[in-house]
């Protein structure tokens, strides 16, 4: 089997750009380490150097501006094999925009290595300054030079904890310093310096790289080589499913709908409807029925509307929205407000609504009834889809009744009161 890791084809950079001897001394050291293609996966960032992926016969992965290693962090987290390679490619651009999951990922340890392609600007955008663009550093778009230092990335990835830590110059042949990085344990870094001659020879002509480094005091050095604990999974064995701590209800009660009902109950924050919906879908469930809940209200949740969505079905609810509920129960202003649309879109079904609430003009029939005066303004949700249940007869009210008497709620409510038909 050919086992290189570029294809072989001409690297798509500009003539003299780092990126292209990044990419094959990249290669080089792989090969000099022994291992497959197979065997590493190549994590590219956006910008110039991340166009380099589709030329290596590895696992590549594109990611976003920024957030290569956050991608990359989460494939290494999830890796069956941890004696897989995962390899960040990034610019100075991508590792300063996310520097939060540089951080992140030094802080974990994770097992990888970062190839920090520090050309000093954004190539691809055209030559824009990023954090890494030493002090007097020229740009296209700065020509007067940065007029600040730029951070210094591998001070920060050994503060925060990267077991290998190096800055390199990107001349002359480097795969030995870029295949010590690939074979280290936990997160290795490797900031290489280079050149892009299409934006940073053109912005500072006669430019050498070496003087700039020189100039600018960027030490080329091991920060760090060190062997702290890396990255472990936490899980050994799969966690408990987390409906492992719920007691399954048993079906009491049997229903002969024959297809799914949609219903809608909308009220206001504070005043039982998310509850009630609750008991009233674990109701459903003893009945032998598939059931989804959905809550709405506003972020804040404590005022306004408080709207719950239900279906109760015979079969399994691949989808759990309802644009058009078969019943719409309101049961205040707040809920008045929040369900006006769902009610003017309704062909079928009928609408119940608090008797207090002016009588709203709907293609449905809409029916007034005195929930709030006979259950109070916090037992109307209740009382409601009692009603909605001796009046629809999807499934047995009593099932309702039952499931709130043996909750601790039931203890505190007088039910025959709530549960009394007029
Ligand atoms: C979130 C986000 N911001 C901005 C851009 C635009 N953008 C694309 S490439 C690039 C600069 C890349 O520079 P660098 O990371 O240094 O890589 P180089 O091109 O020098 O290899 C920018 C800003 C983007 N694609 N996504
Ligand atoms: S624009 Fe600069 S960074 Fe991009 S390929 Fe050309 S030389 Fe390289």
């Amino acid at each position: 089997m050919n086992n290189r890791f570029l294809t072989g084809e001409e690297l798509p950079f500009c003539k003299g750009c780092g990126h292209t001897g990044i990419a094959e001394h990249t290669e080089k050291a792989l090969l000099n380490l022994g291992w497959s293609p197979l065997d590493v996966i190549l994590v590219s960032d956006i910008g110039c150097h991340g166009i380099v992926d589709k030329f290596f016969t590895s696992h590549t992965v594109h990611g976003l501006h920024g957030r290569s290693i956050a991608l990359a962090s989460g494939i290494t987290a999830g890796l069956n094999d941890q004696s897989k390679k995962v390899i960040v490619f990034l610019g100075d651009g991508g590792a300063t925009i996310g520097m939060q999951h540089l951080i992140d990922a030094a802080h974990n340890n994770f097992n990888m290595t970062l190839v920090i392609h520090n050309n000093f600007l954004y190539g691809m955008t055209g030559g824009q300054p990023s954090e890494l663009t030493p002090m007097g550093f020229k740009t296209p778009t700065l020509p007067s030079g940065a007029s600040s230092e730029g951070y210094d990335i591998c001070d920060l990835a050994m503060a925060a904890g990267a077991n290998y830590v190096a800055r390199i110059m990107g001349i002359g042949d480097f795969s030995e310093a870029l295949a010590t990085a690939f074979s280290k344990n936990g997160l290795s870094v490797v900031e290489v310096l280079e050149v892009c001659p299409s934006y940073g020879m053109k912005a500072n002509p006669g430019m050498k790289l070496r003087q700039v480094a020189e100039e600018a005091a960027i030490e080329v050095k091991v920060y760090a080589d060190r062997n702290h604990k890396s990255w472990e999974p936490p899980f050994l064995t799969a966690p408990d499913s987390l409906f492992s701590s719920f007691d399954c209800l048993p079906a009491m009660f049997t229903s002969s709908i024959e297809k799914p009902v949609r219903i809608m109950l909308a009220g206001s924050a504070g005043e039982g409807v998310q509850v009630a919906a609750d008991f009233f879908a674990q109701a459903a469930v003893t009945a032998g029925l598939n059931v989804t809940k959905k809550g709405s209200y506003p972020v804040t949740v404590g005022v306004g509307y408080s709207a719950s969505e239900l279906i109760v079905s015979p079969d399994p609810i691949f989808y759990t929205g309802s644009p058009t509920p078969d019943a719409l129960i309101i049961l205040s202003n707040d809920g008045l407000s929040f369900a006006r649309n769902t009610a003017s879109r309704m062909e079928n079904g009928e609408i119940f609504i608090d008797a207090s609430l002016p009588v709203m003009n709907a293609a449905v029939s809409v029916i007034p009834i005195d929930f709030r005066n006979q259950a109070g303004p916090r037992n109307a949700a209740f009382y409601a889809l009692f009603r909605y249940l001796t009046h629809s007869g999807i499934f047995p009210a009593e099932a309702m009744k039952k499931m709130i008497g043996e909750s601790k709620l039931g203890a505190k409510i007088n039910m025959e009161k709530l549960f009394q038909l007029p």
